[in-house]
Parts: C-alpha cells; structure tokens; sequence
C-alpha cells in the first residue's frame, strides 16, 4: 500500500497539530493494512476526488433501464451506489486517502543535529511533498513566541518571508552537508566520465531524500549555467557546493504553503510573497471547530465548502452559536478554510495525481465479493496499466496479461496510460 504521504513542517506555534487534527479527523481502519504500521504524528486525511465517482455512471445507467428508482430526498449516500474498503462516497464525492505527517521539530540548526536533527530530516525526506504551516498573521517569532496579534502587514510579510526562507536555508545547509561529506574524494573517482560522471555521483548521494536521475540533472543544469569558471570540482570550495545546494533543494522539494491563522492576518499580507510551490490562506482553527461540530452532529460540514448548514439551532447554546455564527463569516470571506484546497492542490495539481478504480468484473464494476467499485487508487498522471497491477497485486503485475477499459471495454495493453477516474479490469496468469 503506497498512499501519498505529505509532510506539515513550519516553526513552532504555527498551527501543524491544529491543521493535523482537522485534516485527520474521521478514524480509518487501519487494521485493514497488516503492513501498514502507523507511527502517532502520521495520520489519514481524506481528499475528494474531482471527478465524481464512477458509481454516478452505474446510477445513470440503472435508472435510465428502469432498474432502480430516482435518489430519495432523504438518502443518507445521495445517490452513491459504491461500496468504499477505504474512505466514502456521498453524492458521487469520493474520498480517498492519503498520510498526513505532523513534523515537530523545525529549528534553526536542524541540518547540523540541533532539535531532532536527522529524524527531524530523515521525516522529511520519506515525503512526496511538503506543506510548510506559516504564521500568516505574524503573530510569533522565528522560535514561536507569542508577539501578539494585530500585526501591521509589512511586519507580518516580513515575519512569513523569514520563515519561508528559514526552512529553505536549513534544507539547503543538509543537502550541502551531504554532498560535502567526502565530496574531493567521490568527485575524483568519476572525473573520467565528465559531467554525467559527476550527476550521477550526486544523484547516488541523495537518492536517500527520493531524488530522481532527472530532477538532479536539471538543476545541475541549471546551477552550472549560473557559474564561471568552476575549475575542478573536486576543487570546489563549501560556497560553490552551496550554491549547487539550493538548486538542488529547490527542484528535490517544492515547498508549498498553507498561510495559516489567516482570520487574524492582514488581508494583503500575501502580496509579493514568493515560494517554490503553492501559497494557500488557510484556517486550520476553524476547519477544526467545523469538523468537530459536524462530527458531534451540531451543523452539517463539508470539507472545502465555503457555508455549512445548522442541524438543530434548538440544541446550541448561545456561546455555541456566536462561535459557529462568526466561522460562517470568515468562510464566506475566505472561500472556505483552504485546509481541504491546499490538500487537493498539492495533490492533484502538484504532485499530478490522479484516481482510478481498479475492478474484477469489467461489466458490473464489482469486486470477486461483487461490492461495486470498492477501491480508489490514487496514483500519478499517466500510470500504465501493468504499473497499476502492481500496485493492486505483485502476482498480478507479474502475470499481467491485459487490461479492460470498463467504459469502452476495449481491451488495453501493458503500456495503456490510465486517466482520471477509469475504470480498469486487469486480466492476469494465475
Ligand atoms: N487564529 C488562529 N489560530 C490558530 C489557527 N490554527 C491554529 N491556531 C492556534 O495556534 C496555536 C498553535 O497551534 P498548534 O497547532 O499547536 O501549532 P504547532 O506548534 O505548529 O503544532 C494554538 O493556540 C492554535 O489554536 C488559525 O487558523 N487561526
Ligand atoms: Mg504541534
């Protein structure tokens, strides 16, 4: 089971827990997964899928036949006919899963063993992306001191750029400290083979941190292009080293960031604010408090909405009330609380996701059990139909023979490119 794991990582104060806990919220079974252990600050968020459910096709299908009748008002699964393993589906939304890591731990000197030191970073480095929580409202320092809230913008702008450029220097400073570490010595060992002698040695260095042959060379380009004169590099001093650093840094970890406590940051506070991913606002206080009162069946929330609906105004009490009341405010002004936007962004925008359902019977969309469309895969953009196999089986990876599309039920090959929301019947040797 290889679910996408996304790291939270900011200074102290910032909002990570609070963020964790709202995004984390409904308990999953992990039982289901023997393989699966679960470490405390790792925990499941559930993303909704963008294209509706697969069982909407099935629904459309059964009741153009005459087969079923039309939703009921009062259908608690508005419409969905699917039987999720894993997450739900109402109204054709279905949620699918990924890890959500909350790493403590970010101070300055990380890089060097200070705090956690390498557990701080070996947490980062088993990440497919990362969401850096900023204080938006500027309202703690570098260590996450309270300074108070009601921060002049420029002064809280100052305050994010400093902690956005603060996890980006101790990256650097670790990635330098692993190229350093033997570095003459390595270099010489491939100097006959030039240039691609040298990425590859760097690539072997960081693969460690899920660094691809690609992604090095590039910014090996890239940082080579900037210099004159680089000489040997086994001559290269530690601030050319550095240099190749931050290239290396900014295509092996595209920092995205949730702009967190934004109900109390100036409104422009963003502008001219500059990151190497995505910059969300975000308020992960009120995602809480909404999921929360959902969960206790006070108001009926859906995750990313920007209004939600009370369930029984009777049963609130007056400080109950005035709370919920002021978080449909800043929903409406916010457009939502960004918790459930920065997820689908990284996701499926920056990390180029997609979901498709894996099936047994290609006519009736059903598992060997007949449960219908019981599992949702998210997997990259464009994955093959063997590479799916084995992520739904190794035997069924190994004795691939072809795959159904469950649409057109054209048969399809190994190399097939899957799209969002297929359905796929795999055919393999038992
Ligand atoms: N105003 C506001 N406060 C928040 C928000 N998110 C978290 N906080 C508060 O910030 C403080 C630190 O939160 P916590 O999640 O423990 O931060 P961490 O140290 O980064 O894990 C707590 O008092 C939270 O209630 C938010 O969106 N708005
Ligand atoms: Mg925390």
């Amino acid at each position: 089971m290889d679910w996408v794991r996304i790291g939270l990582v900011g200074k102290p104060n910032v909002g990570k827990s609070t963020f964790f806990s709202a995004a984390t919220l409904a308990k999953v079974d992990i039982a289901n997964y023997p393989f699966c252990t679960i470490e405390p600050n790792v925990g499941v968020a559930f993303v909704a899928a963008r294209l509706d459910c697969p069982c909407k096709d099935i629904r459309v299908k059964l009741e153009a036949e005459g087969r079923i009748e039309a939703v009921k008002e009062d259908d608690p699964r508005k419409g969905s006919l699917c039987e999720p393993r894993t997450g739900s589906c109402v109204g054709h939304r279905r949620l699918v899963p990924c890890f959500l890591v909350d790493i403590a731990g970010l101070v300055p000197g990380a890089s060097e063993g200070r705090g956690r030191g390498n557990a701080f970073l070996a947490d980062l480095a088993n990440c497919n992306a990362l969401i850096q929580v900023v204080d938006a409202a500027g309202s703690t320092d570098l260590e996450g001191n309270p300074q108070g809230l009601n921060q002049p913008s420029e002064l809280a702008r100052a305050r994010v750029n400093e902690e956005i450029e603060f996890l980006g220097h101790e990256l650097d400073a670790w990635i330098a400290g692993l190229l350093l570490d033997g570095w003459s010595r390595g270099v010489r060992r491939v100097q006959a083979e030039g240039d691609k002698g040298l990425v590859s040695f760097i690539h072997e260095r960081l693969t460690g941190l899920g660094a691809t042959l690609q992604s090095v060379s590039l910014a090996y380009d890239a940082f080579f292009s900037e210099q004159s004169d680089l000489g040997s590099p086994w001559d290269w001093n530690s601030d050319v080293i550095a240099a190749l650093a931050v290239h290396l840094r900014t295509a092996l970890f595209p920092i995205h960031i949730a702009a967190n406590k934004f109900d109390v940051a100036p409104n422009d506070v963003l502008d001219g604010v500059a990151a190497n991913g995505v910059i969300i606002p975000c308020m992960a206080d009120v995602e809480l408090g909404l999921r929360r009162a959902d969960a206790a069946n006070l108001i009926a929330y859906v995750p990313g909405e920007n209004d939600f609906q009370f369930s029984d105004q009777s049963s609130l009490n007056e400080a109950q009330m005035k709370a919920l009341n002021h978080m449909k405010e800043r929903l409406k002004t916010n457009q939502g609380t960004g918790v459930a936007r920065v997820l689908d962004t990284v996701l499926f925008d920056e990390l180029d996701h997609i979901v498709v359902y894996p099936v047994q019977d290609e006519a009736r969309w059903t598992d060997g059990d007949g449960k219908v469309l019981p599992d949702a895969f998210v997997v990259p953009s464009g994955i093959q139909a063997k590479a799916l196999a084995f992520k739904v089986h190794t035997d069924l990876g190994n004795g691939f023979i072809r795959g159904v599309d469950g649409r057109s039920r054209r048969v399809v090959g190994s190399d097939h490119e899957l799209q969002d929301g297929d359905v796929l019947k795999i055919h393999a040797k038992s």
